[in-house]
């Protein structure tokens, strides 16, 4: 029986495979370095305004020099898995060809070393970072695009298929799609729902191909995955025109993927929603098959509840189709540092509905963290009870949903290192390793020590 026991001790199944995560633009730096092009994002750094204080990955916290000390960082914690992204740009420069060999090289060695540490590597393969010259030619609203994912995630199947078991297409589809077409505040920085819908059909599209891909390439014992933000969305009451405000909502936030990858649909309120904003005429014969190829689990991002109800937004909104319809509210209670509300119930419910929708299906917390200011006593030591708090609280809600059920088989914090948090630069520390972007000095904030104790212990008490 792999089922926890429920005491104050909270005791994770047996296996439960416990990570911490990062992403390639956001720690590796060495922008220029070993043949890397610039991606969407180099580029978005450039344009003024864009980015908090004008910040841009070109250093980062440097892990591309870095990163065996980074690895040991981990192997101290007693991490068994890491999620990393790969940077397209540096395998694959123009997003069209052959490979460096070079970026590979990058890959492959740090592999190399989490395996030597013991430590099982789980690869994404988009975290966002698209090869500038595939904008140029459209971007995500362009078919190709998908086409040219495929490509690249056949390169990344045969130079690192041999020693990477866990893989995942996308990083959260909804962000590059909405936030970088639709509202404008991640790259490209466009703002068209059009465009924003035809991305995020082509993100399905480029997640079929690649799982296609994978599934012929590597080892049948590999695991294939996609990483979802699912919006924990929450009517304002239960009136019939606030609950219809959440089913927008969560047709746009999270049945947009859900549907067409797990059902091999694509939602029919969505379709009726947007239809003021585009006809559908993007989705050719023979998509939902490809975008609906079985994969092995489900990565799941959550960081805070949505609380919405019926009225209207800003624009530019990501909300394609919903914005004049929807207004989101402010969840009541205490905030981290993005301003975002601190809420572990909105997990649990996550977690629970997945359980309904999808039976079958293994669920992975890919991404799961906080934003806080923290601050070091005069001996050195970084000290972040906030997050420590946010951890637990939301850990606790994992460990409920299992006991409800749920197939919730890892956790990965994020994240490893504070690190280049997109819009917001430098300006936010997500890491449970303080990066001191003067020196790159790294020191283990208080919550690393409690998380590696958690993992020592397989758990944590209640
Ligand atoms: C993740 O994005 C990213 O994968 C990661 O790279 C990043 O550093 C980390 O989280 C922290 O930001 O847009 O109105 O729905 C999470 C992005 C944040 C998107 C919360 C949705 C809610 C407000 N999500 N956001 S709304």
């Amino acid at each position: 029986d792999a089922r926890p026991e429920t005491t104050t001790e909270l005791r994770f199944p047996a296996g439960f495979r416990w990570g911490t995560a990062t992403a390639a633009y956001q720690i590796e730096g060495a922008a220029t370095e070993d043949g890397r092009t610039p991606s969407i994002w180099d580029t978005f750094c450039r344009t003024p305004g864009k980015v908090r204080n004008g910040d841009s990955g070109d250093i980062a916290a440097d892990h591309y020099h870095r990163m065996r000390e980074d690895v040991a960082l981990m192997k101290q914690l007693g991490v068994t898995d890491y999620r990393f992204s790969v940077a397209w740009p540096r395998v694959q420069p123009t997003g069209r060809g052959p490979a460096v060999q070079k970026g590979l090289d990058f890959y492959r060695r740090l592999t190399d070393e989490l395996l030597g540490a013991g430590i099982r590597p789980v690869a994404t393969l988009y975290h966002w970072d698209l090869p500038q010259e595939l904008e140029d030619a459209g971007g995500w609203p362009q078919r190709e695009t998908a086409g040219r994912f495929g490509d690249y995630a056949r390169i990344m199947a045969d130079a690192l298929g041999d020693r990477v078991a866990t893989w995942t297409t996308l990083n959260e589809p909804w962000c590059a799609a909405f936030l970088g077409y639709g509202s404008g505040v991640h790259a490209p920085g466009r703002t068209s729902a059009t465009a924003s819908l035809r991305a995020a059909h082509h993100f399905n599209l480029a997640h079929g191909l690649a799982a296609q891909v994978l599934h012929g390439a590597l080892p049948s014992t590999s695991e294939i995955s996609l990483t979802l933000n699912l919006h924990a969305v929450r009517p304002l009451t239960g009136s019939e025109a606030d609950v219809d405000a959440a089913r927008r909502i969560d047709a746009v936030g999270n049945r947009i993927f859900l549907d067409p990858v797990f059902h091999g649909r694509i939602p029919q309120d969505l379709v009726r929603d947007t239809a003021a904003v585009t006809d559908w005429a993007f989705v050719q014969d023979g998509d939902l098959e490809v975008i609906s190829t079985p994969i092995d689990s489900l990565g799941i991002n959550y960081y805070s509840p949505t609380v919405v109800g019926a009225g209207s937004s800003a624009a530019p909104s990501p909300w394609a189709g919903a914005e004049e319809h929807v207004r989101f509210l402010p969840a009541p209670g205490p905030r981290t540092a993005m301003d975002w509300p601190v809420d572990a119930d909105g997990l649990y419910e996550l977690l629970t509905r997945l359980r309904d929708d999808l039976p079958g299906v293994p669920l992975v917390i890919t991404e799961n963290g906080a934003a806080y200011d923290d601050y070091a006593d005069p001996s050195g030591e970084v000290h972040d009870p906030e997050r420590v708090e946010y951890l637990r609280a939301h850990l606790s809600a994992v460990h409920r949903a299992i006991g409800a059920g749920a197939d919730v088989r890892g956790y990965f914090l994020w994240s490893l290192l504070d690190n280049f948090e997109w819009a917001y630069g430098y300006s936010k520390r997500f890491g449970i390793v303080h990066v001191d972007f003067a020196t790159q000095r790294r020191t283990f904030k208080d919550s690393a020590r409690w998380y590696g104790d958690v993992i020592a212990r397989g758990g944590l008490t209640g």
